[in-house]
């Protein structure tokens, strides 16, 4: 993949597999051959880091594993960054719900907005810290949207046409589960998922969808990408996938 924009050069698209699942770690990424797309000079650095799990010290723990500089790398199981404008984007809310609807990028700005600051902390063990964040919060939607009774859980898709994630209904309804909009005070930029992605603060990153386009609610939890690939779906950072004894 060629970058499109300097921005671009320094982004290191890669995919998680075989997760690193706490002392059972094996952690694989994949794009061009065992490591991650990236595309530019700054990559080569992003591949190292990246491919530092493999080796056989981290299986241990997750220190030496965690960016020198802090910074997120860019996940896409698709190889892609797919786009698509603030003008463009439709959020769609189905499933067991009253009143099904298709929001826009100005329905969601109108509607209560709420931040929150928080580390960003994915499962093979790389952390942000301190990340602004700003959007709506889920419950204010699925109550827009009026849950059926039969409703247990969430489903979310995305226009990347290949992820998806899960929540209970319990779980959907926290604070701090957020329609997110914007990041580090500006809008989320199309690697990160722009123009909106799901942010769940309390679980690691896989659960937050990049891209999102809809929202389903099921009569059950319907397992995502990841999870059908060995991830747990329950993802409480520190208390899943293995991790219950491992510091976070
Ligand atoms: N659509 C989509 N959402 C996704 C992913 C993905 O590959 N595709 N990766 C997940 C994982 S494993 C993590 S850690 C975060 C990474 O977010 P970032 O790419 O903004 O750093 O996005 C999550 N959401
Ligand atoms: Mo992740």
């Amino acid at each position: 993949m060629e970058p499109s924009t300097p921005e671009e050069a320094e982004v290191v698209l890669a995919d998680e597999r075989d997760v690193a699942v706490g002392r059972r770690v094996i952690l694989g990424m994949f794009g061009l051959g065992i490591g991650g797309v990236l595309v530019g000079a700054k990559v080569s650095r992003g591949v190292s880091k990246a491919l530092a799990p493999i080796t056989a010290a981290d299986r241990t723990g997750l220190s030496d594993f965690l960016p020198a500089g802090g910074g997120f790398r860019i996940y896409t199981v698709t190889g892609t960054l797919p786009a698509k404008s603030e003008g463009a984007y439709r959020l769609e809310v189905s499933g067991l719900v009253e009143r099904p609807m298709t929001l826009t990028f100005a329905d969601l700005k109108a509607m209560p907005a709420t931040s929150m600051t928080k580390d960003f902390q994915c499962v093979t063990g790389w952390r942000v810290e301190d990340v602004k964040w700003v959007g709506v919060r889920l419950w204010d939607l699925l109550d827009r949207a009026g849950v059926k009774p039969a409703a247990k859980a969430v489903r979310f898709t995305c226009f990347d046409g290949a992820y998806s994630e899960s929540l209970t209904l319990e779980q959907a309804r926290r604070d701090d589960v957020i329609v997110a909009y914007g990041m580090q005070g500006g809008g989320i930029s199309k690697a990160h998922g722009g123009p909106v992605r799901l942010y769940v603060a309390p679980m690691y990153g896989y659960k937050s969808a990049k891209w999102l386009s809809g929202i389903e609610l099921t009569d059950r939890v319907v397992e995502g990408y990841w999870e059908r690939r060995g991830y747990d779906v329950d993802a409480w950072i520190g208390k899943s996938n293995g991790r219950d004894d491992e510091p976070v």
